[in-house]
Parts: structure tokens; sequence; C-alpha cells
């Protein structure tokens, strides 16, 4: 069967229409089949490049078509990387992600990307990288420096997805994504909500994940963050139970995936979040900082947890 294949836009959205306790019902019991039902997966992110970017994501601090304050920083010092990666590892997060406000990377700085790539992984770290677009070759060295994970998203529907971007194509997006999996490195990919699109934009995203050619490992799920100066500053359009409902949706369609509770948790009450766990979330960011934007303190965190009842993912090497 090819992936993706039974689904259709009825049947998620029959979902959808599900009440609510009986969606979140099924959603649980799918994500216990396939994960432990106590267990969270810890993450933590850092801009090794920062601002400038010559996309116009209409979402996005570090587009440069924006004036939004954000300071623009050059490639990063590797000694400072291997800092903030041990320091992630110390507070329990066993992947570690790096991100470059770039439209695809430069050959100049792409050395350097490999370089960081194998020092976290040398400590010990699943590794995972976002720096846009790429080709063949750079995804090749990519997999060459033992990368783990490549977090691409397509971000919204494709029938959206021009109101958001106008620098680069769904079908861009897909070839990269492609690329990333004939090379044999695992996908992250995901979307935001919030950004005004409709229950059916949501809907046709979710059904573009399934249908990639490679089962997704994982699957960031993205709450818009209103930066000032960009044209979604205004936005904050999903309802909180719309949004649980699609991590619910996601976990069904995706019962493999790890689900991150990704950009926006700041927003977020304990209650809300703990709904998102109950939904199927079983990964989030850990540290203050995301790439640009804030994200609960370490310690807001680990008392979540532990109210919760959820316990950190302990590190294996990545299959
Ligand atoms: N430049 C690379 C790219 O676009 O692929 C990597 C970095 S980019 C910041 C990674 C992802 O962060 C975006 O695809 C988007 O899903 C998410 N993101 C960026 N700004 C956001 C915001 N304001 N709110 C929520 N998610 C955001
Ligand atoms: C993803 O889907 N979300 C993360 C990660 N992948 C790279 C990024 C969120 C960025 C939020 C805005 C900021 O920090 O600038
Ligand atoms: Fe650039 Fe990525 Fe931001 Fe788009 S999301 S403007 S590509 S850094």
């Amino acid at each position: 069967m090819i992936a993706g294949q039974k689904w259709d836009t009825q049947k998620v959205n029959a979902l959808y229409e599900l009440p609510f306790t009986q969606l979140l019902f099924e959603a649980q019991k799918t994500h216990r089949q396939h994960f432990p039902g106590d267990e969270v997966e810890l993450c933590t992110l850092l801009s090794v490049k920062t601002g400038a970017c010559p996309e116009d994501c209409a979402y996005c601090p570090q587009s440069a078509h924006y004036q939004t304050g954000v300071s623009r920083e050059k490639i990063m010092a590797l000694e400072k990387v291997i800092e903030h990666a041990k320091c992630a590892k110390e507070n329990g997060a066993i992947r570690f992600c790096m991100g470059a406000a770039w439209r695809n990377p430069p050959k100049k700085e792409f050395p350097k990307i490999l370089a960081m790539i194998r020092a976290v992984k040398a400590l010990g770290l699943e590794t995972c990288v976002t720096l846009g677009m790429l080709s063949e070759e750079q995804v090749a060295e990519l997999r060459e420096a033992g990368l783990d994970f490549y977090n691409h998203n397509l971000d919204t529907s494709p029938e959206f997805y021009d109101k958001i971007i106008t620098t680069r194509t769904y079908q861009d997006r897909l070839d990269t994504l492609h690329r990333v999996h004939q090379a044999g490195i695992n996908l992250c990919c995901g979307g935001i909500l919030g950004m005004g699109e409709t229950r059916e934009d949501r809907i046709q995203l979710l059904l573009q994940l399934v249908r990639l050619p490679q089962p997704l490992k994982s699957v960031p799920i993205n709450r818009l963050i209103p930066f000032d100066g960009t044209p979604l500053e205004k936005k904050n359009d999903i309802d909180n139970i719309e949004f649980i409902r699609t991590i619910a949706v996601t976990r069904i369609m995706l019962p493999h995936s790890i689900i991150r509770l990704s950009a926006g948790r700041i927003f977020m009450s304990e209650e809300m979040q703990a709904l998102c766990f109950m939904a199927g979330a079983n990964s989030m960011w850990l540290g203050d900082k995301l790439l640009t934007a804030r994200n609960p303190e370490c310690n807001a965190d680990f008392t979540l947890l532990k109210k919760l009842g959820l316990s950190a993912k302990e590190y294996a090497a990545a299959s």
C-alpha cells in the first residue's frame, strides 16, 4: 500500500468531528500501542546563524524582509556550539537541533556545519539540523558527517502556502525532503498552526505529511508565535481545543512518529500542555530559548513533568 493511502480528506475530517473526549481516548489508545504512555523526549534548539534570511516566510522574525529587531549574527564558533550542547545534555536533552537562517547553506559555511554535527554527535547526543533547501551533494555530506535528523517543515497546506511564503515553492520543500530521504537521513517535518489557516488546510497538511516517502520519525507541531514586524504579527488564530484536536488527529494518522509540542508553549497553561500530551504529543523543546523566541524555563518544565508523572526519555543511539 502506498504510504498514507488509507487516509483521505473525509476520513481525517471524521476524526476532527469526533466528540473531544472520544478523540482524545482514540489518540491515547494509539499512542500507547507504540510508545510508553509516560515518556517525553526532550530536545534542545540552538540558532547557529541568526537573522538576515533572504526568504519571506510571513511568520519568521529572522526574515530580512521584515523589521523585527532580531539581531543578525554570523555563524557561531564551534566551541560555543559545543558548550551549548553539553549544557543541553546535562539538562536531559537527548537531541540537539541546530538551525540556520538560510535559504540554502552557502558553500563557504557548510564545512563548519559538518564540524558541528560531528562534535555534537561525539558528545552522545542525537543530531538534527535545519538549514533550508539542500542539494544532493550537501545531503550526501550531511549523511557522511553522521547526521541523524533533518528538519524541514511543510508548514501548512499546499493551498494556503502561497499566502505565507512567496520566495520558494511547496514543491521546492518536497524536493528537499525527497533528497534527504533518499540519502537515508531521518526526516523531521511538521507545520505551524494559528496562521489564519482553516481546518481544511490543517487536514491537507496532515495528508501531505502521511504521504511523504518516509514514515516520519519526528513531527513538530508549532503554534504561531506572532512577532511584531512580521505580516502575521496580529494573528493568533487557533482555538486551544482545535489545537489539541490537531495533535490528536496527528497522533492517530502518524502512530509511529514522535510528535513534538514545539513553538508556542510559552503561551500555554500547564493544563493545555497536559491535554496536548494526553492527545499524543511526546516531545518538547527544553531550554528557555527556541531559535530567537522564548520558551518556558527548564525548571518550570521539570516541575510540569513531575506534576504530570512524565519522565524524560533516555538517550539511545538513533536508528
Ligand atoms: N531556515 C530554515 C527553514 O526554514 O527550513 C530553518 C529555520 S526555520 C526558523 C524552522 C521552522 O521554525 C519553520 O519552518 C517554522 O515551522 C518554525 N517557525 C519559525 N518562526 C516561527 C514562529 N514565529 N512561530 C512558530 N513557528 C515558527
Ligand atoms: C520547528 O518546527 N520548530 C523549531 C524547529 N523546528 C527548528 C523552531 C521554532 C522557531 C520559533 C521561532 C524562533 O525561535 O525564532
Ligand atoms: Fe528563513 Fe527559515 Fe525564517 Fe523562512 S523560516 S525566513 S527560511 S529562517
